[in-house]
Protein backbone atom coordinates (compact mmCIF):
# COMPACT_ATOMS: atom_id res chain seq x y z
CA UNK A 1 0.00 0.00 0.00
CA UNK A 2 1.13 3.21 -0.84
CA UNK A 3 2.93 5.17 2.32
CA UNK A 4 0.48 7.33 4.30
CA UNK A 5 0.89 11.03 3.74
CA UNK A 6 -1.81 12.23 5.94
CA UNK A 7 -4.69 14.76 4.18
CA UNK A 8 -4.84 18.33 3.74
CA UNK A 9 -7.24 18.97 1.87
CA UNK A 10 -7.48 22.23 2.61
CA UNK A 11 -3.94 23.22 2.58
CA UNK A 12 -3.51 23.28 6.56
CA UNK A 13 -0.11 22.63 6.38
CA UNK A 14 0.55 26.66 5.40
CA UNK A 15 -0.77 27.29 8.59
CA UNK A 16 1.41 25.54 10.41
CA UNK A 17 5.57 25.77 11.85
CA UNK A 18 8.35 24.57 10.56
CA UNK A 19 8.81 23.44 13.60
CA UNK A 20 5.10 21.95 14.17
CA UNK A 21 5.69 19.80 10.57
CA UNK A 22 9.65 18.36 11.75
CA UNK A 23 7.69 17.13 14.77
CA UNK A 24 4.51 15.53 12.76
CA UNK A 25 7.13 13.72 10.52
CA UNK A 26 9.16 12.35 13.56
CA UNK A 27 6.60 10.84 15.24
CA UNK A 28 5.40 10.01 11.90
CA UNK A 29 8.16 7.68 11.57
CA UNK A 30 8.42 6.87 14.91
CA UNK A 31 4.75 5.33 14.27
CA UNK A 32 5.28 3.88 10.96
CA UNK A 33 8.79 2.02 12.01
CA UNK A 34 8.15 0.99 15.88
CA UNK A 35 4.56 0.92 16.17
CA UNK A 36 2.70 -0.10 12.84
CA UNK A 37 4.66 -3.47 12.24
CA UNK A 38 3.47 -4.81 15.99
CA UNK A 39 0.60 -3.37 16.88
CA UNK A 40 -1.96 -5.71 15.99
CA UNK A 41 0.08 -8.52 17.77
CA UNK A 42 -0.22 -6.34 20.61
CA UNK A 43 -4.08 -5.79 20.50
CA UNK A 44 -4.46 -9.35 19.78
CA UNK A 45 -2.63 -10.44 23.25
CA UNK A 46 -4.39 -7.52 24.69
CA UNK A 47 -0.52 -5.99 25.70
CA UNK A 48 0.70 -2.44 25.80
CA UNK A 49 3.99 -2.69 23.96
CA UNK A 50 5.89 -1.27 27.06
CA UNK A 51 8.88 -1.35 25.78
CA UNK A 52 8.10 1.88 23.23
CA UNK A 53 8.17 4.07 27.02
CA UNK A 54 12.09 4.96 26.51
CA UNK A 55 12.26 5.68 22.87
CA UNK A 56 9.17 8.19 23.28
CA UNK A 57 10.44 9.59 26.36
CA UNK A 58 13.74 10.13 24.57
CA UNK A 59 11.59 12.06 21.73
CA UNK A 60 10.48 14.21 24.54
CA UNK A 61 6.51 13.16 23.96
CA UNK A 62 6.07 12.62 27.86
CA UNK A 63 4.75 15.82 28.64
CA UNK A 64 5.64 17.80 25.69
CA UNK A 65 2.88 20.83 26.55
CA UNK A 66 4.73 21.81 29.64
CA UNK A 67 7.43 23.53 30.74
CA UNK A 68 10.39 23.32 33.20
CA UNK A 69 11.31 19.56 34.74
CA UNK A 70 13.00 18.95 31.32
CA UNK A 71 9.31 18.91 29.31
CA UNK A 72 9.76 20.40 25.83
CA UNK A 73 7.10 23.34 26.65
CA UNK A 74 5.63 22.98 22.97
CA UNK A 75 2.95 24.75 21.81
CA UNK A 76 -0.93 23.96 22.18
CA UNK A 77 -0.61 22.58 18.25
CA UNK A 78 2.64 21.03 18.23
CA UNK A 79 1.50 18.80 21.24
CA UNK A 80 -1.69 18.30 19.26
CA UNK A 81 -0.22 17.18 16.22
CA UNK A 82 2.10 14.62 18.70
CA UNK A 83 -1.25 12.97 19.95
CA UNK A 84 -2.34 13.00 16.00
CA UNK A 85 0.60 10.84 14.73
CA UNK A 86 0.46 8.53 17.98
CA UNK A 87 -3.55 7.81 17.10
CA UNK A 88 -2.91 7.34 13.77
CA UNK A 89 -0.55 4.45 15.43
CA UNK A 90 -3.34 3.12 17.63
CA UNK A 91 -5.56 4.88 20.40
CA UNK A 92 -4.15 3.04 23.46
CA UNK A 93 -0.61 4.55 22.62
CA UNK A 94 -2.00 8.14 22.52
CA UNK A 95 -3.81 7.31 26.08
CA UNK A 96 -0.78 6.34 27.46
CA UNK A 97 0.92 9.76 26.41
CA UNK A 98 -2.30 11.60 27.53
CA UNK A 99 -2.40 10.08 30.39
CA UNK A 100 1.15 10.74 31.56
CA UNK A 101 1.56 14.09 30.28
CA UNK A 102 -2.15 15.55 30.44
CA UNK A 103 -3.63 13.78 33.67
CA UNK A 104 -0.62 13.00 35.83
CA UNK A 105 2.27 15.71 34.84
CA UNK A 106 -0.07 18.30 34.22
CA UNK A 107 -1.87 18.07 38.37
CA UNK A 108 1.29 17.67 39.70
CA UNK A 109 2.95 20.48 37.63
CA UNK A 110 -0.51 22.33 38.29
CA UNK A 111 -1.25 21.54 41.90
CA UNK A 112 1.54 19.95 43.63
CA UNK A 113 4.26 21.52 46.50
CA UNK A 114 7.56 22.03 45.00
CA UNK A 115 8.65 18.93 46.99
CA UNK A 116 6.38 16.56 44.93
CA UNK A 117 7.22 18.55 41.03
CA UNK A 118 11.03 17.84 42.04
CA UNK A 119 10.71 14.18 42.96
CA UNK A 120 8.01 13.14 39.97
CA UNK A 121 8.33 15.31 36.86
CA UNK A 122 11.72 14.38 35.95
CA UNK A 123 10.82 10.72 36.05
CA UNK A 124 7.34 10.60 34.49
CA UNK A 125 9.42 13.22 31.61
CA UNK A 126 12.11 10.18 31.65
CA UNK A 127 9.60 7.38 31.45
CA UNK A 128 11.10 5.84 34.41
CA UNK A 129 7.65 6.28 36.70
CA UNK A 130 4.67 5.76 34.72
CA UNK A 131 1.43 7.39 36.68
CA UNK A 132 -2.49 7.11 36.50
CA UNK A 133 -5.58 9.21 37.06
CA UNK A 134 -8.01 7.37 39.24
CA UNK A 135 -11.65 9.74 39.28
CA UNK A 136 -14.20 6.97 37.59
CA UNK A 137 -15.70 4.81 40.26
CA UNK A 138 -17.79 1.39 39.46
CA UNK A 139 -21.05 3.82 40.45
CA UNK A 140 -19.80 6.65 39.33
CA UNK A 141 -18.72 8.01 35.44
CA UNK A 142 -20.39 10.39 34.18
CA UNK A 143 -21.42 12.18 37.50
CA UNK A 144 -18.06 12.06 39.65
CA UNK A 145 -19.19 14.55 42.03
CA UNK A 146 -20.84 11.66 43.55
CA UNK A 147 -17.89 9.63 44.27
CA UNK A 148 -17.46 7.73 47.61
CA UNK A 149 -13.91 7.13 47.73
CA UNK A 150 -12.92 9.86 50.43
CA UNK A 151 -9.86 10.95 52.44
CA UNK A 152 -10.24 11.27 56.13
CA UNK A 153 -7.25 13.29 57.47
CA UNK A 154 -5.63 11.50 61.08
CA UNK A 155 -2.71 13.32 62.53
CA UNK A 156 -0.24 13.98 59.80
CA UNK A 157 -1.59 11.79 57.21
CA UNK A 158 -4.81 11.06 55.51
CA UNK A 159 -6.59 7.73 55.30
CA UNK A 160 -8.57 6.91 51.83
CA UNK A 161 -11.14 4.61 51.18
CA UNK A 162 -12.69 3.57 48.02
CA UNK A 163 -12.51 2.03 44.36
CA UNK A 164 -11.69 3.61 40.94
CA UNK A 165 -12.61 1.92 37.95
CA UNK A 166 -11.67 1.96 34.58
CA UNK A 167 -8.16 3.12 35.10
CA UNK A 168 -5.74 3.67 32.21
CA UNK A 169 -2.27 2.28 33.56
CA UNK A 170 -3.75 1.28 37.42
CA UNK A 171 -2.03 -1.59 38.15
CA UNK A 172 1.75 -0.30 36.14
CA UNK A 173 1.40 2.89 37.86
CA UNK A 174 4.59 4.12 39.82
CA UNK A 175 2.24 7.22 40.95
CA UNK A 176 -1.58 7.30 41.53
CA UNK A 177 -3.40 10.54 41.10
CA UNK A 178 -6.95 9.53 42.99
CA UNK A 179 -9.25 11.78 43.77
CA UNK A 180 -11.10 11.61 46.96
CA UNK A 181 -13.88 13.24 49.21
CA UNK A 182 -12.82 14.84 52.59
CA UNK A 183 -14.81 16.42 54.80
CA UNK A 184 -13.60 20.00 54.07
CA UNK A 185 -16.44 21.51 51.95
CA UNK A 186 -19.40 21.02 49.63
CA UNK A 187 -19.47 17.71 47.85
CA UNK A 188 -18.10 18.87 45.06
CA UNK A 189 -15.99 21.55 46.90
CA UNK A 190 -13.89 18.88 48.98
CA UNK A 191 -12.84 16.58 46.28
CA UNK A 192 -9.13 17.04 46.60
CA UNK A 193 -6.26 14.88 44.67
CA UNK A 194 -4.00 12.93 46.52
CA UNK A 195 -0.08 11.18 44.98
CA UNK A 196 -0.86 7.39 46.51
CA UNK A 197 2.93 5.56 45.43
CA UNK A 198 3.14 1.84 44.33
CA UNK A 199 3.39 -0.14 47.14
CA UNK A 200 1.57 1.63 49.93
CA UNK A 201 -0.11 -0.93 52.18
CA UNK A 202 -4.13 -1.48 51.24
CA UNK A 203 -3.72 -0.38 47.53
CA UNK A 204 -4.88 -3.14 45.21
CA UNK A 205 -5.15 -3.45 41.15
CA UNK A 206 -6.38 -5.70 38.88
CA UNK A 207 -6.52 -5.42 35.68
CA UNK A 208 -10.04 -5.10 33.18
CA UNK A 209 -9.99 -8.40 30.70
CA UNK A 210 -12.17 -8.80 27.84
CA UNK A 211 -12.29 -5.62 26.29
CA UNK A 212 -13.41 -5.24 22.76
CA UNK A 213 -11.53 -1.71 22.86
CA UNK A 214 -8.22 -0.21 23.68
CA UNK A 215 -6.90 -3.94 24.40
CA UNK A 216 -3.29 -2.55 23.94
CA UNK A 217 -3.83 -0.41 26.99
CA UNK A 218 -3.83 -0.98 30.50
CA UNK A 219 -7.18 -0.44 31.78
CA UNK A 220 -7.56 -1.55 35.75
CA UNK A 221 -9.65 -1.31 38.70
CA UNK A 222 -7.83 0.06 41.99
CA UNK A 223 -9.04 -0.85 45.17
CA UNK A 224 -7.94 1.46 48.12
CA UNK A 225 -8.40 0.05 52.07
CA UNK A 226 -7.39 2.15 54.99
CA UNK A 227 -4.67 3.37 52.81
CA UNK A 228 -2.30 5.43 54.72
CA UNK A 229 -0.51 8.17 52.91
CA UNK A 230 1.30 11.19 54.52
CA UNK A 231 -0.54 14.55 54.37
CA UNK A 232 2.66 15.80 52.56
CA UNK A 233 0.84 13.88 49.05
CA UNK A 234 -2.20 15.62 48.76
CA UNK A 235 -1.82 17.90 46.21
CA UNK A 236 -1.88 21.13 47.72
CA UNK A 237 -3.80 23.31 45.28
CA UNK A 238 -6.41 20.97 44.38
CA UNK A 239 -9.69 23.11 44.97
CA UNK A 240 -12.67 20.41 44.46
CA UNK A 241 -13.68 18.44 42.11
CA UNK A 242 -13.05 21.74 39.57
CA UNK A 243 -9.09 20.95 39.81
CA UNK A 244 -9.70 17.27 38.40
CA UNK A 245 -11.83 18.99 35.31
CA UNK A 246 -9.02 20.83 34.67
CA UNK A 247 -7.03 18.15 33.71
CA UNK A 248 -9.56 16.69 31.70
CA UNK A 249 -9.74 19.88 29.77
CA UNK A 250 -6.34 18.63 28.94
CA UNK A 251 -6.42 15.51 27.83
CA UNK A 252 -9.90 16.55 26.07
CA UNK A 253 -7.94 18.72 24.11
CA UNK A 254 -5.76 15.99 23.44
CA UNK A 255 -8.18 13.32 22.23
CA UNK A 256 -9.29 16.11 19.89
CA UNK A 257 -6.47 15.69 17.62
CA UNK A 258 -5.83 12.17 18.45
CA UNK A 259 -9.15 10.90 17.15
CA UNK A 260 -7.99 13.07 13.15
CA UNK A 261 -4.98 10.70 13.04
CA UNK A 262 -7.19 7.00 13.33
CA UNK A 263 -9.14 8.73 11.61
CA UNK A 264 -6.53 9.63 8.38
CA UNK A 265 -5.63 6.52 8.91
CA UNK A 266 -8.84 4.63 8.38
CA UNK A 267 -9.32 7.01 5.52
CA UNK A 268 -5.86 6.41 3.63
CA UNK A 269 -6.81 2.79 3.88
CA UNK A 270 -9.67 2.58 2.03
CA UNK A 271 -8.83 4.92 -0.18
CA UNK A 272 -5.60 2.53 -1.12
CA UNK A 273 -7.80 -0.45 -0.93
CA UNK A 274 -10.74 1.14 -3.26
CA UNK A 275 -8.21 1.89 -5.61
CA UNK A 276 -6.86 -1.71 -5.93
CA UNK A 277 -10.20 -3.62 -5.13
CA UNK A 278 -11.71 -4.62 -8.30
CA UNK A 279 -15.35 -6.05 -8.44
CA UNK A 280 -17.69 -6.26 -11.85
CA UNK A 281 -14.65 -5.43 -13.45
CA UNK A 282 -13.71 -2.40 -12.34
CA UNK A 283 -11.77 -0.62 -8.89
CA UNK A 284 -14.72 -0.03 -6.53
CA UNK A 285 -13.46 3.42 -6.10
CA UNK A 286 -14.82 4.28 -9.52
CA UNK A 287 -18.43 3.77 -8.33
CA UNK A 288 -20.71 7.13 -7.19
CA UNK A 289 -21.58 5.33 -3.57
CA UNK A 290 -18.08 4.78 -2.56
CA UNK A 291 -16.42 8.19 -3.76
CA UNK A 292 -19.82 9.78 -1.85
CA UNK A 293 -18.00 7.97 1.12
CA UNK A 294 -14.83 9.63 0.79
CA UNK A 295 -15.39 12.51 0.00
CA UNK A 296 -17.65 12.51 3.19
CA UNK A 297 -14.46 11.55 4.72
CA UNK A 298 -12.47 14.29 3.10
CA UNK A 299 -15.26 16.92 4.52
CA UNK A 300 -15.23 15.51 7.76
CA UNK A 301 -11.60 15.43 8.85
CA UNK A 302 -10.87 18.93 7.00
CA UNK A 303 -13.48 20.40 9.14
CA UNK A 304 -11.63 18.39 12.18
CA UNK A 305 -8.38 19.80 11.07
CA UNK A 306 -9.59 23.37 11.08
CA UNK A 307 -11.27 23.10 14.48
CA UNK A 308 -8.41 21.49 16.49
CA UNK A 309 -5.77 23.71 15.21
CA UNK A 310 -8.64 26.84 16.12
CA UNK A 311 -8.54 25.23 19.63
CA UNK A 312 -4.93 25.23 19.97
CA UNK A 313 -4.34 28.58 19.00
CA UNK A 314 -7.24 29.79 21.86
CA UNK A 315 -5.34 27.54 23.83
CA UNK A 316 -1.92 29.11 23.27
CA UNK A 317 -3.52 32.26 23.83
CA UNK A 318 -5.07 31.42 27.35
CA UNK A 319 -8.76 32.20 26.09
CA UNK A 320 -10.01 28.39 25.66
CA UNK A 321 -13.39 27.57 27.18
CA UNK A 322 -13.99 23.84 28.65
CA UNK A 323 -17.30 24.05 26.04
CA UNK A 324 -15.11 24.81 23.28
CA UNK A 325 -12.87 22.00 23.94
CA UNK A 326 -16.05 20.24 24.77
CA UNK A 327 -17.33 20.58 21.25
CA UNK A 328 -14.15 19.24 19.42
CA UNK A 329 -13.74 16.57 21.65
CA UNK A 330 -17.36 15.12 20.70
CA UNK A 331 -17.00 16.19 17.37
CA UNK A 332 -13.56 14.81 16.22
CA UNK A 333 -14.63 11.75 18.02
CA UNK A 334 -17.90 11.05 16.13
CA UNK A 335 -16.19 11.84 13.29
CA UNK A 336 -13.33 9.65 13.64
CA UNK A 337 -15.60 6.71 14.43
CA UNK A 338 -18.23 7.06 11.26
CA UNK A 339 -14.89 7.46 9.29
CA UNK A 340 -13.68 3.81 11.01
CA UNK A 341 -17.05 2.47 10.26
CA UNK A 342 -16.99 3.21 7.03
CA UNK A 343 -13.93 2.11 6.10
CA UNK A 344 -14.57 -1.05 7.83
CA UNK A 345 -17.68 -1.21 5.30
CA UNK A 346 -15.09 0.13 2.35
CA UNK A 347 -13.03 -3.08 3.15
CA UNK A 348 -15.52 -5.77 2.78
CA UNK A 349 -14.36 -8.77 5.01
CA UNK A 350 -11.15 -7.74 4.84
CA UNK A 351 -12.35 -4.97 7.03
CA UNK A 352 -12.55 -7.75 9.49
CA UNK A 353 -8.83 -8.67 9.21
CA UNK A 354 -6.41 -7.48 11.63
CA UNK A 355 -4.18 -6.97 8.84
CA UNK A 356 -5.84 -3.49 7.63
CA UNK A 357 -6.35 -1.78 10.80
CA UNK A 358 -9.33 0.00 10.28
CA UNK A 359 -11.40 -3.08 12.70
CA UNK A 360 -8.76 -1.98 15.64
CA UNK A 361 -9.65 1.91 15.07
CA UNK A 362 -13.09 1.51 15.08
CA UNK A 363 -13.08 -0.45 18.29
CA UNK A 364 -10.23 1.64 19.82
CA UNK A 365 -13.02 4.81 18.90
CA UNK A 366 -15.60 3.44 21.13
CA UNK A 367 -13.88 3.98 24.01
CA UNK A 368 -12.61 6.68 23.12
CA UNK A 369 -16.34 8.10 22.37
CA UNK A 370 -16.82 7.31 25.95
CA UNK A 371 -13.92 8.05 28.21
CA UNK A 372 -13.15 11.79 29.08
CA UNK A 373 -16.67 12.39 28.72
CA UNK A 374 -18.94 10.61 27.04
CA UNK A 375 -20.66 11.60 23.42
CA UNK A 376 -23.50 12.90 25.23
CA UNK A 377 -21.85 14.72 27.96
CA UNK A 378 -20.11 16.95 26.04
CA UNK A 379 -23.51 17.86 24.35
CA UNK A 380 -25.02 18.78 27.41
CA UNK A 381 -21.75 20.80 28.26
CA UNK A 382 -22.39 22.62 24.67
CA UNK A 383 -25.87 22.88 25.57
CA UNK A 384 -25.93 24.43 28.84
CA UNK A 385 -22.90 26.98 27.52
CA UNK A 386 -25.18 28.37 24.75
CA UNK A 387 -28.60 28.18 27.02
CA UNK A 388 -27.39 28.87 30.16
CA UNK A 389 -29.39 25.75 31.62
CA UNK A 390 -27.61 22.54 33.09
CA UNK A 391 -29.18 19.56 31.89
CA UNK A 392 -27.36 16.72 33.63
CA UNK A 393 -30.24 16.75 36.62
P1 LIG B 1 -20.34 21.10 38.17
O1 LIG B 1 -21.06 21.65 39.37
O2 LIG B 1 -20.79 21.51 36.82
O3 LIG B 1 -18.79 21.48 38.27
C1 LIG B 1 -18.06 21.41 39.48
C2 LIG B 1 -17.07 22.57 39.45
O4 LIG B 1 -16.17 22.42 38.34
C3 LIG B 1 -16.29 23.53 37.43
N1 LIG B 1 -16.15 22.96 36.08
C4 LIG B 1 -15.00 23.00 35.39
N2 LIG B 1 -13.83 23.58 35.65
C5 LIG B 1 -12.84 23.44 34.76
N3 LIG B 1 -13.00 22.74 33.61
C6 LIG B 1 -14.16 22.13 33.30
N4 LIG B 1 -14.28 21.42 32.19
C7 LIG B 1 -15.24 22.25 34.22
N5 LIG B 1 -16.51 21.78 34.25
C8 LIG B 1 -17.06 22.22 35.39
C9 LIG B 1 -17.64 24.15 37.72
O5 LIG B 1 -17.64 25.50 37.35
C10 LIG B 1 -17.74 23.94 39.23
O6 LIG B 1 -16.89 24.89 39.82
P2 LIG B 1 -17.20 25.44 41.32
O7 LIG B 1 -16.21 26.55 41.50
O8 LIG B 1 -18.63 25.92 41.28
O9 LIG B 1 -17.00 24.31 42.24
O10 LIG B 1 -20.29 19.54 38.36
P3 LIG B 1 -21.36 18.43 38.03
O11 LIG B 1 -21.34 17.44 39.14
O12 LIG B 1 -22.67 19.05 37.68
O13 LIG B 1 -20.74 17.70 36.73
C11 LIG B 1 -20.59 18.36 35.54
C12 LIG B 1 -20.06 17.44 34.42
C13 LIG B 1 -21.10 16.39 34.09
C14 LIG B 1 -19.86 18.29 33.20
C15 LIG B 1 -18.72 16.81 34.79
O14 LIG B 1 -18.73 16.18 35.96
C16 LIG B 1 -18.14 15.90 33.72
O15 LIG B 1 -17.37 16.41 32.91
N6 LIG B 1 -18.43 14.56 33.70
C17 LIG B 1 -17.71 13.63 32.83
C18 LIG B 1 -16.69 12.85 33.64
C19 LIG B 1 -15.43 12.55 32.87
O16 LIG B 1 -15.12 13.16 31.87
N7 LIG B 1 -14.64 11.63 33.40
C20 LIG B 1 -13.38 11.32 32.79
C21 LIG B 1 -12.55 10.46 33.69
S1 LIG B 1 -10.83 10.41 33.26
C22 LIG B 1 -10.79 9.51 31.85
O17 LIG B 1 -11.74 9.14 31.25
C23 LIG B 1 -9.44 9.23 31.35
S2 LIG B 1 -9.38 8.34 29.88
C24 LIG B 1 -7.74 8.24 29.82
C25 LIG B 1 -7.15 7.83 28.55
O18 LIG B 1 -6.94 8.71 27.65
O19 LIG B 1 -6.76 6.64 28.48
P1 LIG C 1 -22.14 6.22 32.61
O1 LIG C 1 -21.82 7.52 33.24
O2 LIG C 1 -22.86 5.21 33.43
O3 LIG C 1 -22.96 6.50 31.26
C1 LIG C 1 -23.72 5.48 30.60
C2 LIG C 1 -24.56 6.17 29.52
O4 LIG C 1 -25.45 7.10 30.14
C3 LIG C 1 -23.72 6.99 28.53
O5 LIG C 1 -24.26 6.88 27.24
C4 LIG C 1 -23.88 8.43 29.04
O6 LIG C 1 -23.72 9.41 28.01
C5 LIG C 1 -25.30 8.38 29.55
N1 LIG C 1 -25.56 9.41 30.57
C6 LIG C 1 -24.99 9.54 31.81
N2 LIG C 1 -25.47 10.63 32.43
C7 LIG C 1 -26.32 11.23 31.56
C8 LIG C 1 -27.10 12.42 31.59
N3 LIG C 1 -27.10 13.24 32.66
N4 LIG C 1 -27.88 12.72 30.51
C9 LIG C 1 -27.87 11.91 29.42
N5 LIG C 1 -27.14 10.79 29.32
C10 LIG C 1 -26.38 10.45 30.38
N6 LIG C 1 -11.60 7.01 34.09
C11 LIG C 1 -10.64 7.56 34.89
O7 LIG C 1 -10.93 8.18 35.90
N7 LIG C 1 -9.31 7.39 34.57
C12 LIG C 1 -8.90 6.72 33.49
O8 LIG C 1 -7.70 6.61 33.23
C13 LIG C 1 -9.89 6.13 32.64
N8 LIG C 1 -9.50 5.37 31.57
C14 LIG C 1 -10.46 4.72 30.86
C15 LIG C 1 -10.05 3.82 29.86
C16 LIG C 1 -11.01 3.10 29.13
C17 LIG C 1 -10.57 2.11 28.11
C18 LIG C 1 -12.40 3.32 29.38
C19 LIG C 1 -13.44 2.59 28.57
C20 LIG C 1 -12.80 4.21 30.37
C21 LIG C 1 -11.84 4.90 31.13
N9 LIG C 1 -12.21 5.74 32.18
C22 LIG C 1 -11.25 6.31 32.99
C23 LIG C 1 -13.61 5.85 32.56
C24 LIG C 1 -14.42 6.82 31.70
O9 LIG C 1 -14.08 8.14 31.97
C25 LIG C 1 -15.90 6.57 31.97
O10 LIG C 1 -16.21 5.31 31.40
C26 LIG C 1 -16.79 7.65 31.41
O11 LIG C 1 -16.64 8.87 32.12
C27 LIG C 1 -18.29 7.25 31.41
O12 LIG C 1 -18.67 6.73 32.63
P2 LIG C 1 -19.45 5.32 32.72
O13 LIG C 1 -18.69 4.33 31.94
O14 LIG C 1 -19.68 5.04 34.17
O15 LIG C 1 -20.81 5.56 31.99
Amino acid sequence: MKTFQGLDFYDLDGLLTEEEKLIRKTVREFVEKEVLPIIEEYNEKAKFPSQLIPKMAELGLLGAQLKGYGCAGLGANAYGIIMQELERGDSGLRSFVSVQGALVMYPILTFGSDEQKEKWLPLLQQGKAIGCFGLTEPDFGSYPSGMRTNAKKEGNSYILNGTKMWITNGSVADISVIWAKTDEGSQTQGIRGFLVEKGTAGLKTSDIKGKISLRASVTSEISLTDVKIPVKNLLPKTEGLKSALMCLNQARYGISWGAIGAAMACYHSALEYSKERIQFEKPIASFQLVQQKLAWMVQEITKAQFLAWRLGKLKDEGKLKPHQVSLAKKNNVWMALETARMARDMLGANGTAYEYHVGRHMCNLEAVKTYEGTHDIHTLIVGEAVTGIPAYR
